[in-house]
């Protein structure tokens, strides 16, 4: 086995039963699992490489009881130090938890705060957002009681908010790849491809995204525009993952949209496109917006350029 310092090391910290043993599962495919979830003994850590990137993590996933957390708190050097992301998670079904749940992340922010790596992430999951649910007064209302009261006591860490469920899987798979892949060398060499071919195309968002759905590299000329993407990019792989078991050979999934009227700062019509590109054995996915015809002609004709210049990328990492 590699030397363990190799591995990036990702925390999942959060109360008792805040879902973070349940998320793990959900990004490893193991969801036959979720019904036979128990609370986490101490600390559970397991090893992780991206076939693509390369990189190699370390998820602890810290049970989240009262005694245990005292045992993190008192032991810095062994769980907060090193770390390339922290997942913080909150269950926003149980308002009771909040202020305990508060008062634990302002515990971690303190007592990590010093010796980040340049691109380390706290990510603070409000979960439990099912899609069901996700717009009822209450839950709501104690998302914007949260998110409120975390940018009151957050100052001086780069931090996000995202909101998750395990019954969202997109919502997971971009958390985590925020958390897992965000500035590493190799993701900021995807990223200068990605530029370049939106200099080239135009068009207005575009996501690489490795086999498992993870996402790899995006740029977007507007944060609304990727949110989109990132939200039907997993659907869009899965519809075409289905169609293949029937040997369906799907080229790409183009879907025509039109913005609603109240949306006026987007243009009206736009084309999403799902491609595949299938380099030297490894399968990834592109998804691309693009706001008119033109743009989605252009961005056609330069994918045999960018398909080539990721194949040299990808060789260049042997
Ligand atoms: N409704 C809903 N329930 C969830 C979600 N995620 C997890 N759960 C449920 O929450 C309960 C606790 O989940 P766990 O994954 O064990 O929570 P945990 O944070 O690992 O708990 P500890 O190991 O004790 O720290 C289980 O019954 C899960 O099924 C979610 O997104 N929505
Ligand atoms: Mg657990």
């Amino acid at each position: 086995m590699s030397d363990l310092k190799e591995f990036k090391k990702i925390l999942f910290c959060g109360l008792e039963s805040g879902g973070k043993t349940s998320i793990l599962l959900v990004l490893d495919k193991k969801f036959s699992l979720l019904p036979t979830v128990k609370p986490t003994i101490k600390a559970k850590r397991t090893l992780h490489t991206n076939a693509l990137l390369g990189t190699m993590t370390i998820r602890w996933d810290l049970g989240g009881q009262k005694g245990y957390r005292k045992i993190y708190l008192g032991n810095k050097s062994k769980y907060f130090t090193e770390m390339q992301s922290i997942f913080y998670v909150i269950d926003i079904q149980a308002p009771e938890k909040f202020e305990e749940a508060l008062v634990f992340l302002k515990d971690i922010i303190s007592i990590s705060s010093e010796s980040h790596p340049d691109n380390f992430q706290l990510l603070i999951l409000l979960h439990k957002c099912d899609p069901d649910i996700k717009n009822n007064t209450t839950i709501v209302n104690n998302i914007n009681y949260l998110e409120n009261k975390i940018s009151s006591f957050i100052k001086d860490i780069r931090f996000s908010v995202l909101k998750t469920s395990i019954y969202d899987e997109p919502s997971l798979l971009k958390a985590f790849s925020d958390g897992a892949f965000y500035a590493t060398h190799k993701t900021e060499m995807f990223q200068t491809l990605l530029k370049d071919y939106m200099g080239k195309t135009y068009n207005s968002s575009t996501l690489l995204l490795d086999q498992n759905c993870f996402i790899i590299a995006s740029r977007s000329t507007n944060p609304a525009y990727q949110e989109i993407c990132e939200a039907i990019a997993p659907r869009l792989t899965q519809a075409l993952e289905k169609l293949e078991e029937w040997e369906i050979n799907t080229i790409d999934i183009v879907t025509n949209i039109e913005f609603p009227e109240k949306h006026s700062e987007f243009q009206k019509e736009g084309i999403i496109f799902l491609r595949k590109l299938d380099i030297s054995e490894i399968r990834l996915y592109l998804v691309t917006l693009c706001l008119n015809k033109k743009v989605k002609i252009k961005s056609y004709e330069y994918l045999p350029i960018l398909a080539d210049n990721l194949k040299n990328l990808l060789e260049s990492f042997d």
